[in-house]
């Protein structure tokens, strides 16, 4: 199956995004530390241009621990930028992303100064709201556990230097990168109905019986780590009573097992992409 979705309010996004670059200081791009590279999105670095950049390794909870620090080091050390990490365990607090701001714009500016406006841009599902909230202490912008949840910009008072704007989540327009498709749609990026929950299973089922089979045993009491992905599902579908007609699996409700356990966390801490060595 060939992943591709680009709905008409990201090309809107898009275009209201490079509206507001011009009176913009600093980007704040939040990645997938399961996925640093996959998430990152092509079409904002030509949008950006020459701003600073503070990437953001968000949902850290989710991802192996060792490997988002390499990806931080690995990030830290691009021009003009920063990396920060975020996660539920490890939360960012507002004097941390505007010291990392403030940093990173006095290094740029003529005139010394570092004040103005932040913006907040990502892939859909990565936390970008929750981040907004999570940095002012209340919930100022609506969050929710499925894709483009957010439709237009929302500028809040960061403090008495700074405005935070948060915007909403972005693809481009071709996948070309399959690979990279499967795992955005793995880890939650691309709305359910635009993919097949069996087919996208099947790929983290391969992707996860290849580098974290001991982690399948334990959680599905596994008698054996070297199986199929066919196997694990039949296995799965026993367990967890998701058998359909003749007693063979349900391949569509397995599938959803599979994936909330992963995209929740209850199978443990995953990273699916590694920096360049
Ligand atoms: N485990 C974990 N979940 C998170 C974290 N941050 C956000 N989430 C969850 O991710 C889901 C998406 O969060 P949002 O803040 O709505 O994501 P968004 O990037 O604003 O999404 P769009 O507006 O659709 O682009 C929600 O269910 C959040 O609870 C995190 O650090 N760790
Ligand atoms: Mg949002």
């Amino acid at each position: 199956m060939a992943i591709s979705w680009y709905p008409g309010h990201m090309h809107k996004a898009s275009k209201e995004l490079t509206k507001i670059m011009r009176e913009t200081q600093a980007v704040i791009e939040v990645l997938d530390a399961r996925i640093p590279q996959s998430s990152c999105n092509p079409l904002l670095a030509s949008i950006r241009q020459e701003l600073p950049c503070i990437r953001i390794l968000n949902k850290a909870d989710l991802a192996d621990n060792e490997v988002t620090e390499a990806w931080r080091v690995h990030f830290a050390q691009q021009k003009d930028s920063a990396c920060l990490i975020n996660g539920r365990d490890s939360q960012l607090s507002k004097a941390d992303l505007v010291n990392a701001a403030k940093r990173l714009v006095k290094a740029g500016s003529k005139s010394g100064l570092a004040r103005g406006q932040l913006v907040i841009e990502g892939i859909p599902n990565v936390g970008k709201s929750s981040l907004l909230n999570q940095l002012m202490d209340r919930k100022v912008a609506k969050t929710g556990n499925e894709p483009a949840v957010t439709r237009g910009q929302q500028r809040v008072k960061l403090d008495d230097d700074w405005y935070l704007i948060d915007t909403p989540g972005m693809l481009w327009p071709k996948l070309a990168d399959q690979a990279s498709a499967y795992r955005l749609a793995a880890t939650g990026t691309i709305r359910n109905t635009a993919v097949q929950a069996d087919d996208i299973a099947w790929f983290l089922a391969e992707l996860l019986l290849a580098n974290y089979a001991e982690r399948l045993v334990q959680r599905y009491e596994l008698n054996d780590s070297n199986i199929k992905p066919e196997q694990l599902f039949t296995h799965i579908a026993t367990l967890r009573g998701s058998l359909g007609r003749g007693g063979k699996p349900d391949f569509n409700k397995t599938a959803e097992i599979l994936l909330n356990d992963f995209r929740s966390g209850k199978l443990g801490r995953f990273s699916l992409e590694s920096p360049p060595p």
